[in-house]
């Protein structure tokens, strides 16, 4: 293929919303120049990973934290009432129950995870505790909504937000059984980040599959599926079907492809190629990856279209569509 038509192939499938009035004219657009760093870095899957960033850039800037910034950025999807896949605004469970998985880690490799945790507004927030106040990495259930009472944290009332409550009564109408995350139906945040001194963190947080069985847990609280950081290389998260990410440890498959001299971009569609190959039947199923090395490279990739990340650096923002396998 000559080098026109490569260029214009990798304009066609990396199109990129520049948000106006954001973006300078150095702004990088996935997939024009190869090999583009920037450092700070923050990335996020999904569209609402665009206002994840903008709070995760703005508590950056004024902590100049990135573990701060990972965690402060993803309490807003969190909170966020129009989001049915993270917080307790979310889709419930097929008994109509909401539970949410979240995890955090430093690129020093502490890390912290809750999992099935009930009436906790940010389990974020209830992880990051888990890994700084504990000797633990993962609290689950009703021990972790143990220790956000004994932490402070406000316990919501369970009750389901009008909009989840409406999808759950029309999905009760038939109670069809199928917890598979098809390519439309999906919103976990999952977010890297990377500071100007090369300290990386990350964070992941959903109320996971709708009307998933009671008790059922995805990658995302999982270190190493659905979040993995390493200082030393890079960081990586994910999100779509957790289980199909589990059975490849998706995201430490990712850090560790790049620790082997892989691209972020070449380690992500490495994973997921991987990642198919593990999943008989994966056709109509969405998984997808994001990643970035310690210099501020990056890369994404999914099985099917549809998959976007926010990015945030200093040369501006953008909403930019992974490239996938099929
Ligand atoms: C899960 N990975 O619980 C999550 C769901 C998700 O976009 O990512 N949705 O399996």
């Amino acid at each position: 293929m000559s080098d026109r038509r490569k260029f214009l192939k990798n304009t066609i499938l990396s199109s990129v919303l520049i948000l106006p009035g954001t973006v300078s004219s150095a702004m990088s657009l996935n997939g024009f120049k190869k090999r583009e760093k920037h450092k700070p870095l923050i990335l996020s899957t999904w569209n609402h990973g665009m206002a994840a960033n903008d709070k995760a850039w703005e508590v950056l800037g004024e902590t100049g934290s990135i573990v701060d910034a990972v965690e402060k950025g993803v309490m807003v999807t969190e909170s966020d009432l129009k989001n049915l896949s993270v917080g307790l605004q979310g889709l419930p469970d097929r008994e109509g129950i909401v539970t949410l998985d979240a995890s955090i880690m430093k690129g020093d490799g502490s890390c912290g995870s809750v999992c099935f945790v009930r009436q906790v507004k940010h389990p974020i927030s209830l992880a990051r505790k888990v890994m700084e106040d504990t000797p633990h990495v993962m609290l689950a259930g009703e021990g972790a909504r143990q220790f956000a009472i004994q932490e402070g944290f406000p316990i919501e009332e369970e009750k389901m937000s009008p909009a989840a409550e409406k999808a759950y009564i029309k999905w009760k109408e038939k109670s069809e059984y199928k917890p598979i995350i098809n390519i439309e139906n999906h919103d976990t945040i999952g977010m890297i980040g990377l500071d100007e001194n090369g300290n990386l963190a990350g964070s992941c947080t959903t109320s996971g599959l709708a009307y998933k069985m009671h008790g059922r847990v995805g990658d995302s609280p999982i270190i190493g599926a659905g979040l993995y950081v390493d200082n030393e290389v890079g960081a990586a998260t994910a999100t779509g079907l957790g289980e199909s990410i589990i059975k490849v440890c998706g995201s430490f498959l990712i850090v560790e492809l790049m620790r082997q001299g892989r691209t972020p971009q070449e380690a992500c569609e490495e994973a997921v190629k991987r990642l198919i190959r593990k999943n008989k039947g994966i056709d109509g199923i969405q998984a997808g990856f994001l990643a970035m090395n310690k210099d501020g490279e990056h890369g994404a990739y999914a099985v099917h279209p549809g998959f976007n990340f926010a990015m945030h650096h200093k040369g501006g923002k953008a909403l930019v569509d992974s490239k996938s396998k099929f």
